[in-house]
């Protein structure tokens, strides 16, 4: 096994289980004709002759015990004539439910639109696949957020910005013509999990893919995903009418320009009807936007969005900025622009706003943007890929970090989760997406534990109020194995996993201490780059003194954009999670900590805890051989060894650093750095993967 299959895995079950379901599905009845019910139908034949070691008949109508029938109240009569709540499910979602239908035991799988019934069928597989009990069943489900959507950063050429599996799986050159089977799999896969939308495109966009002859290779793509339910995006780069329209100008107020995009999206439509809308990075890290014309962000918003509107479209605008020319703190900018813009944008633009302020540190405490726009659809983002988080080889996995901010209580009323999911302010659209970890390596991911966090990513977008530990769970059942022994270890493993890598990257609140460029590894001491808020310098503010950076009111007063109840806690050193404590505050070295500790000998120490907690990873894992197939053991196995290693040089690395603007022991028993603060300092990885521009 090379990780190819995913959590799509349908080996066969143990003999036990696979008696008890024989007997609970013995035959398919599907009677629609769609190509969605094609696909539903077709997975349950796959998944569970596979599961169940014997070929699902389909029939035309119910003929014994044990059938599957899966229909609408339109395609099926039978289902018409139930008393289902389908009336709770809306559009997307299902009823499962154990039944007797003309003297039959019948498991029905029932929505009001076939994509419903594909996301049932799914469900069902799962319910196979993890073991629950086939009897009885009566499941009423319904995604919370509407838009559930991947971001591709994918370029034309193929490289992937900040992408740790390979190329691109778009194979631009070979589109239209050639469909690799490989795009219906990652169809399927996004279903399973009820991701509904792909922007198949970097964020740093290239105009060319709003060309028409690559309007016609993304019009193929679009039909290989249509009947998954999966509707395709582009990133839209705001100089498209200069660049690519013969214009002068792309100022978002002059008629030529509007008419322009109105006519771009007219010539989309009429390729793609179905096509979601564009997402857009402005005027951030050197991409074009409105102000380039002294406009605002909603001007520039609003002008795309009156593009698609007619065609039912959206304009999903990221708020990831921070001016060139701004001396504000990087953490307050996109809040110091975007609050005062509430209600100001069409009601088709939505604000993406990534979870953190800053930029998908390992940790962060939740964007003070959620909350503070009611009249605004915020679309969380959150990403996939572990950019700032260990690349594809460390095992993290993300489902605890993201389950963390979508449980923050904003202080205006409920959790950011309440924020994403449109309930809190009723939101007419609502939504989260995760910017991709997938390329076209064997197994999707770059690593088997990285398919975790796609399909994390999936639960939680369906479920923001999901379980981040019996998601682990359940994929560690269909991914791996089901047997208990092999199941509570490895949820343990990965339940721990984030935290680890926090404790040995940037523990109690640092951030931002990444290496220059590629993000690879530790560079604390990098103070020499173009602005002063891209150093990390300017994010720890370590002294001889003390360490930290103070975002209260004595210092930058960050904590001022959060809600007041919210605010309070964060603004006191005693209140503030340990975890957060240097993001807000700037503490002297000998600050006693809730241990008793020191903050230096407790900072030490957590990178020390950092280092144990991924041998005793590795430790575990070894024990688990006998419950995984060689192959995938074996991987998993060296990356922990390569994790371990770069856990080890982070600590030392760090600790070199900060011992050398302190000049304090290392507590008792800490280990001395491998090198010297100058070796770690020398290392240089130009080659490092992920950053292609
Ligand atoms: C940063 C990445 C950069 C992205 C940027 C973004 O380093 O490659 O372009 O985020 O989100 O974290 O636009």
């Amino acid at each position: 096994e090379d990780g190819y299959d995913l959590w799509l895995r349908y080996r066969p079950l143990e003999a036990g289980l696979q008696a008890r379901y024989g007997r609970a599905a013995t035959e398919l009845v599907a009677t629609g004709r769609s190509a969605t019910v094609e696909a539903a139908a077709a997975e349950l034949e796959r998944g569970l002759s596979g599961l169940l070691g014997r070929p699902l008949p389909r029939t035309a109508r119910i003929g014994k015990d044990g059938a599957i029938l899966l229909g609408t109240p339109a395609s099926t009569p039978a289902i018409a004539a139930m008393k289902l709540p389908l009336d709770r499910v809306g559009a997307e979602g299902f009823v499962i439910r154990s039944t007797r239908i003309g003297g039959r035991d019948v498991i029905v799988i029932a929505a009001n639109q076939d994509i419903g019934l594909l996301y049932g069928a799914f469900r069902l597989l799962r319910l196979v696949q993890t073991g629950a009990a086939p009897e009885g069943l009566d499941i009423v489900d319904a995604p919370k957020a509407k838009l559930r959507l991947l971001n591709h950063w994918d370029n034309l050429d193929r490289t992937v910005e900040r992408g740790y599996a390979g190329f691109s799986l778009w194979d631009w050159h070979k589109l239209p013509d050639y469909l690799d089977p490989r795009y219906t799999d990652y169809a399927r896969a996004n279903a399973s999990i009820g991701i509904n939308g792909t922007v198949l495109t970097n964020v740093n966009a290239n105009a060319e893919v709003l060309t028409a002859p690559y309007l016609e290779k993304v019009k193929a793509l679009a039909g290989v995903f249509r009947p998954y339910g999966i509707r395709v995006y582009l990133t839209a780069r705001f100089s498209a009418p200069i660049e690519i329209g013969g214009l002068k100008t792309a100022d978002p107020l002059d008629p030529a320009v509007r008419a322009w995009w109105r006519a771009k999206a007219d010539e989309i439509y009429r390729t793609i009807p179905d096509f979601g809308g564009f997402l857009v990075k402005a005027n951030s890290e050197g991409q074009p936007g409105p102000q380039d014309y002294k406009r605002n962000h909603a001007d520039g918003a609003n002008m795309l969005a009156d593009a698609v509107k007619p065609h039912g479209g959206v304009v999903m605008w990221r708020a990831f900025v921070y001016a060139a020319d701004n001396r504000e703190d990087r953490a307050k900018q996109a809040y110091s622009e975007f609050k005062p813009l509430d209600g100001h944008f069409r009601d088709n633009v939505i604000v993406q706003v990534k979870n953190g302020a800053i930029d998908f540190q390992p940790r962060e405490p939740f964007h003070p943007l959620f909350g503070a726009m009611p009249k605004t659809p915020l679309v969380m983002e959150f990403q996939i890929t572990k950019e700032y988080l260990g690349f594809a080889t460390h095992l993290a996995y993300l489902g605890t970090m993201w389950e963390e901010v979508l449980r923050a209580d904003t202080g205006h009323g409920g959790t950011v989760a309440r924020v994403v999911d449109g309930s809190l302010h009723h939101y007419p659209v609502s939504g989260l997406a995760g910017v991709a970890n997938i390329g076209n390596d064997r197994n999707w991911t770059g690593s088997h534990f990285d398919q975790a966090n796609w399909y994390a990513f999936g639960r939680l977008a369906w479920d923001p109020d999901a379980s981040a530990r019996t998601i682990a769970a359940d994929w560690a059942r269909m991914t791996f194995s089901n047997e208990d022994g092999f199941v509570r270890p490895t949820v343990d493993v990965m339940m721990a996993s984030h935290q680890a890598v926090v404790d040995y990257m940037t523990p109690l609140g640092l951030h931002h201490l990444m290496a220059t460029g590629h993000h690879y590894g530790p560079g604390p001491w990098v103070n020499d780059l173009g602005r002063p808020d891209w150093n990390p310098t300017y994010y720890h503010r370590a002294d001889a003194q003390g360490i930290g950076f103070d975002r209260t009111r004595s210092g930058s007063d960050a904590v001022s954009q959060y809600a007041p109840s919210v605010a309070r806690i964060f603004a006191d050193p005693k209140r503030v999670p340990e975890d957060l404590l240097l993001w807000f505050h700037h503490l002297p070295w000998d600050h006693r900590m809730a241990s008793g500790r020191s903050l230096w000998d407790e900072l030490v120490l957590r990178y020390g805890r950092g280092v144990a907690e991924v041998r005793r990873m590795r430790a575990t894992w070894e024990s688990l051989r006998p419950f995984v197939d060689p192959r995938r053991h074996a991987d998993v196995a060296a990356f922990l060894r390569i994790q371990e290693k770069e856990a080890i040089w982070w600590r030392d690395a760090s600790v070199a650093y900060f011992r050398s603007i302190n000049r304090l022991p290392l507590p008792p028993g800490a280990p001395e750095p491998a090198m010297s603060l100058d070796a770690y300092k020398a290392l240089s990885f130009p080659h490092a993967p992920g950053n292609p521009s």
